[in-house]
């Protein structure tokens, strides 16, 4: 692990409250390289690593390493520290696909990977004593994209599709260096309508702020969107300034790494160490890992493995049953009851009716009785 030496890169701007909020216990910041072979991402990894950390010794067996495939997932790691605010900066370097005859399904250890750190850190979630340094969750993905200057390949597309829902992706064109500033301009076009037409979902956090200069900053960083880097293990003499700097040297002149002009290492640094980490870390908690929770809670409430899921399913079988049977219990009472005040209201109904005529008769002998007498008193009186 390099030996922790900042050099002046801004973390402690983090221009808001949650710098404030994550301060106290620092960051754990993941970063992971992605793409075919050859696209120059274990060169980007140490250029990014020169760049951040004043006295970056790349370690030996990664120099042998220089000219050679990468074989097998490299974490490269190291703490930053600026005015007392810590991150632990992680970066996995990753083997490039695109040597095999059939690469159809190159994405699935990578996405394997990436599942399987989600799962570590919800099988530690519970622990009160979690070691920090085994949460190796992926807080963003950098995709490498050969610099052809037609669009998309179709194992892109494909590879972004898959990774897109479970991680922060960011389009990154490699090997800038290799392509005119109008080439790059019309390849980044072309990147863009492929990526929008097949509904990739690439890393898009709001751009809006309060801050009327966080916003333009914000702005102009997506914009720049897919980034151009240009990637370099050693120093040039830059044309302008006369200085040594990070660059390729050409025999046309030379490709500065940090030169916003020539590409956008600098602007995609920004957004990763400065600008958007903390974001980029809350989104990964908040919608990624969540994501991952719920998707594997589901499936778990599925499966009959488990036997205490199987005895609380037990119960809730025996309780919908005593439910059930109360239910029919309660509506065969209520049935009965209603048959019985039917009977009743029939009954009083009859008797309604009975008294009904019994008055009726009542009322037929009282009138005759009144014509019988009124007849005895005419009768009388002649
Ligand atoms: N022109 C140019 N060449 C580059 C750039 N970055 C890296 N390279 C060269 O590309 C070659 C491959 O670089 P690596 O960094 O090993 O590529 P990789 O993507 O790690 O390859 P794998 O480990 O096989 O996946 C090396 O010769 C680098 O010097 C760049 O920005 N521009
Ligand atoms: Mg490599």
């Amino acid at each position: 692990m390099p030996a922790a030496a900042a050099s002046t890169i801004g973390i402690a701007n983090l221009p808001n409250q949650r710098h404030r909020i994550v301060s106290r216990k620092g960051a754990n910041f993941t970063i992971m390289v992605l793409g075919e072979s050859g696209l120059g991402k274990t060169t980007y990894v140490n250029t990014l690593f020169t760049t951040l950390l004043r006295d970056y010794k790349r370690p030996e067996h990664r120099f042998q390493k220089q000219l050679e495939r990468t074989v097998q997932i490299d974490v490269v790691r190291a703490e930053i520290e600026e005015k007392g605010f810590n991150v632990r900066l992680t970066v996995i370097d990753t083997p490039g696909f695109g040597d095999y005859v059939n690469n159809q399904d190159c994405w699935v250890p990578v996405v394997e990977f990436l599942d399987e750190q989600h799962q570590n850190y919800m099988s530690h979630e519970q622990r009160a004593q979690r070691d920090e340094k085994d949460d190796l969750r992926v807080h963003v993905c950098l995709y490498f994209i050969q610099p052809t200057g037609h669009t998309l390949k179709p194992l892109d597309i494909e590879v972004m599709k898959q990774l897109g829902s479970r991680v922060n992706l960011i389009p990154i064109i490699a090997k800038a260096d290799t392509l005119t500033p109008g080439d790059l301009a019309v390849f980044k076009d072309r990147i863009r309508d492929c990526i929008s037409t097949h509904n990739i979902a690439v890393y898009s956090p709001p751009v809006q702020s309060d801050d009327e200069e966080n916003t333009r900053r914000n702005q102009s960083i997506f914009s720049a969107m897919p980034f151009s880097v240009i990637s370099s293990e050693s120093d040039v003499t830059s044309p302008t300034t006369g200085e040594k700097v990070r660059g390729r040297q050409y025999l046309w002149g030379v490709a500065e790494v940090e030169n916003e002009a020539h590409c956008d290492f600098k602007k995609l640094r920004n957004l990763l160490i400065r600008t958007h980490m903390h974001d980029l870390i809350a989104s990964t908690e908040e919608h990624h890992y969540e994501n991952f929770r719920m998707d594997k809670l589901g499936a778990e409430g599925r499966t009959d493995d488990d036997p205490a899921q199987r005895a609380r399913r037990g119960l809730e079988s025996k309780m919908k049953e005593e439910e059930e049977a109360l239910r029919k219990r309660f509506t065969e009472q209520v049935r009965m009851e209603e048959n019985r005040f039917r009977q009743w209201e029939q009954r009083l109904i009859a008797e309604r009716d009975r008294l009904n005529r019994d008055l009726e008769t009542q009322h037929k002998t009282v009138k005759t009785l009144e014509e019988e007498l009124d007849e005895l008193t005419v009768s009388r009186r002649k």
